[in-house]
């Protein structure tokens, strides 16, 4: 059974939705040089073939989209503040009001209709010129530009927002410098003192934000966000079961320094070994205490980890990748689903950290059809969407049962948008179609899928219908 206050609902990121990339005195974003995502180069300039530049225009259409959204009775929306909208350059000594307009009135809608917003800090979209100038987060200036950022938009939201996260899914800096960390350096050349030195600047900011945050309302909810990716032995091999471990700690750190305030044996082992010598002054290690009040993460699949060389093969996956499990399908992009791995993760975030958890990303990408439905209305028929999503319900059920305190989920991309790895839109997640496409043609319409009635019912019924529709 769900609690009675659970937070069901959906979420974007301003960067794959928006569109509006210049509108209001809006500086470039890391995102508007890459048109091709994760998959292609980036450009010098923003290219005409760049899908995210009007994205699904949800800038000009969010009241419209905020009324479905209503309409399935969602509690929460989760969305992202684009910072090149407050702050153009990143650097700027003043922010830019027609920016931070654009989110009350965002703001605004959602609580009209009894929406909670959750609002993601920094989702892939560093100020391009952060990147250009100061490549990013490696330089500890960017630190003091986050904490100006955070600092206004904690003032200028403090009655309208309660739930804020820090950086989207931190530990994909890893494996996506750029898109994720803003650095500019190319990966070949970025050595592991950059990275790390990089990731502790990161979770240095992500505390400042938790204290400056608590400072300006107590009320407030900051939360880390993860990608999570649970990490199985590939056989019971016990050289297998550490090689799981092993990867994992490479993401845990990130949840660890997080929710308990200071880096774990294993991760100051890892930098011994690897000549790291992170740069942490003692003011460092105060603010780090500052720690979240929930844990949340993005959860779409596992991997398995084996220490045989042979079977170390790379599979499908979101950014960061893993050993394939021969006892799971995948979807279409090659995304093994596993519903019974968001049980075992929330286990095991629970077991670790004793704090609240939230799952704020949760979905099935598909190439989904429009079609013609009975009474002439267009749709689209994505039973495989609603099986994906209701597995994934049960096992937050049991999990619930199992004692884990979770405070709400938000389906990944609960409206049809341009996907974060491969800038495409023909990659759907939505309970919304959107009549856009990848050549750039479409009208932006917006139709309801079948899945939008059966999310309804299970909101309406907090979360017991699940059933086919
Ligand atoms: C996560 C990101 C999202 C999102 C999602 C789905 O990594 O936080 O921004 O896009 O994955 O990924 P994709 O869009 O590549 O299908």
């Amino acid at each position: 059974m769900f609690p009675d206050h659970f937070l069901w609902g959906g979420a974007v990121a301003a960067n794959q939705c928006e569109g509006a990339y210049l509108a209001d005195g809006k500086g470039l974003s890391i995102q508007d040089v890459l048109p091709h995502g994760l998959r292609g180069p980036r450009t010098k300039t923003p290219t005409e073939d760049n899908l995210k530049l009007e994205g699904i225009d949800f800038y000009h259409r969010y009241r419209e989209d905020i009324r479905l959204f209503a309409e399935m009775g969602f509690r929460v929306f989760r969305t992202s503040i684009a910072w090149s909208r407050i702050f153009p350059n990143g650097d700027d000594a003043e922010p830019n009001e027609a920016g931070l307009r654009f989110y009350d009135d965002l703001f605004d809608e959602c609580r009209k209709y009894g929406i909670e917003p959750l609002v993601t800090l920094s989702h892939y979209e560093t100020p391009l010129h952060l990147a250009e100038a100061y490549d990013g987060w490696v330089n500890p200036k960017l630190t003091e530009f986050y904490k100006r950022y955070v600092t206004v938009v904690f003032n200028r939201y403090k009655d309208k927002v309660k739930y804020w996260l820090t950086f989207n899914e931190i530990n994909s800096i890893l494996e996506s410098p750029f898109m994720s960390g803003g650095i500019h350096t190319p990966k070949e050349k970025l050595t592991l003192q950059q990275l790390y030195q990089a990731v502790h600047h990161e979770l240095v900011a992500s505390a400042w934000a938790v204290k400056i945050g608590h400072e300006i309302n107590r009320d407030f909810k900051i939360g880390c966000m993860i990608l999570s990716m649970p990490v199985y032995p590939l056989t019971p091999d016990p050289s297998d079961v550490l090689a799981a471990m092993e990867q994992e700690h490479k993401n845990m750190m990130f949840a660890d320094v997080h929710a308990r305030g200071y880096y774990p044996g294993y991760a100051l082992r890892f930098f011994r070994e690897n000549g790291i010598r992170i740069d942490m002054s003692s003011e460092d290690e105060e603010i780090l205490k500052n720690t979240v009040d929930f844990v949340s993460f993005s959860y779409y699949m596992s991997v398995c980890a084996t220490a045989d060389a042979e079977k170390n093969v790379r599979g499908e996956g979101n950014l960061l990748g893993g050993v394939p499990n021969p006892y799971l399908k995948a979807s279409e992009w090659g995304w093994q689903i596993d519903p019974k791995g968001l049980r075992y993760v929330l286990n095991q975030l629970w077991d670790r950290y004793q704090k609240p958890l939230f799952v704020v990303e949760n979905g099935l990408g598909a190439a989904d059809e429009l079609i013609c439905g009975a009474d002439g209305t267009k749709t689209v028929n994505d039973d495989y969407r609603i099986d994906y999503l209701r597995e994934h319900i049960r096992q937050m059920e049991e999990a619930i049962a199992d004692g884990v305190e979770l405070l709400g989920y938000t389906t990944w991309g609960c409206i049809d948008l341009v996907s974060a790895s491969s800038a495409e839109l023909r990659k759907r997640y939505g309970f919304i179609y959107v009549d856009r496409r990848d050549d750039g043609t479409g009208t932006f319409a917006r139709y309801k899928k079948k899945s939008f009635y059966w999310y309804k019912r299970v909101i309406e019924s907090n979360g017991a219908e699940t059933g086919p529709l």
